[in-house]
């Protein structure tokens, strides 16, 4: 796949750090991870936070904002680090269709998937990386379905009940394919690599797996490639995960974790 020029973000020279996160998962029934979120958000000395998708649970419409003091008060928590540092907002597969209103309210930049993040000599490729777990066909399908600007058109001219029973609907289902035990579909080598070819870069960044690590990927004729997968956020569970990729400009990468 290409990369149109639009996808790419110039990190401005006086940058020194730029913080990334995703599958935060915020909802109002899980006080603990936005109150971690909410701390780290107000406290980070990043001069830009890139947030690569699901940092909500569910998202059916910008409109349901007004009659949900919880997401108010996420936009509340996104507005005010939007005032010191630079906000980058990327569309997960549960919160993709947060629109221009939100993104707006909150003075975040929507991210597009991917986007090619470039910041002196080094660059890097991000995404939420759902799109890269071509094994599952049935999600792929259902995601080019979804993702249509005709299916987005017709469900969000739904009344919001009814947009929020569909999306009740949809996460029993995910739930009992998670406790199936069917499992998930991992980030493809071969499209991660094409991608990065593509990008003429050789390092990769997703969340959306939940499954941390660093990996090092090679193809003959290529030079090494990198995939950085980031940690999903949960202070529910035991131990409690929150994790920063932190990047610097001299092209190192740390994960910071916020948690003991
Ligand atoms: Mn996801």
């Amino acid at each position: 796949m290409s990369l149109p020029a639009a996808s790419q973000l110039q990190a401005p020279a006086h940058w020194r750090s730029v913080d990334l996160i995703s599958d935060l998962h915020l909802q109002a029934q899980e006080p603990e991870t936005f109150e971690a979120w909410q701390t780290y958000m107000d406290s980070t000395p990043a001069d830009a936070v890139l947030i690569l998708g699901d940092l909500f649970e569910v998202w059916v419409g910008d409109d349901e904002v007004p009659s949900s003091p919880f997401l108010q008060v996420c936009r509340d928590v996104l507005r005010s680090a939007s005032t010191r540092l630079h906000l980058g907002i990327m569309h997960g597969n549960r919160d993709f269709l947060m629109g221009p209103a939100f993104m707006a309210s909150c003075g975040a930049q929507l991210l597009h998937d991917p986007t090619l993040l470039r910041w002196g000599r080094h660059s890097w490729l991000l995404s939420h990386g759902d799109a890269l777990c071509i094994d599952d066909t049935d999600y792929q399908k259902f995601r080019q379905q979804v993702r249509s600007p005709a299916w987005m058109t017709s469900f969000l001219a739904q009344p919001l009940a009814q947009r929020q029973a569909v999306a009740r609907q949809l996460r029993e289902e995910s739930k009992a394919h998670q406790s199936s035990g069917m499992g998930f579909a991992d980030a493809d080598t071969a499209l991660s690599l094409s991608w990065l070819k593509s990008a003429a870069a050789s390092h990769l960044i997703h969340g959306h797996t939940h499954r941390a690590a660093d990996h090092v990927m090679t193809e003959v004729g290529q030079g090494p490639c990198h995939r950085s997968v980031l940690s999903d956020w949960d202070l529910q569970t035991q131990p409690p995960r929150a994790q920063v990729l932190r990047l610097t400009a001299d092209g190192r990468q740390q994960r910071l974790p916020l948690v003991a």
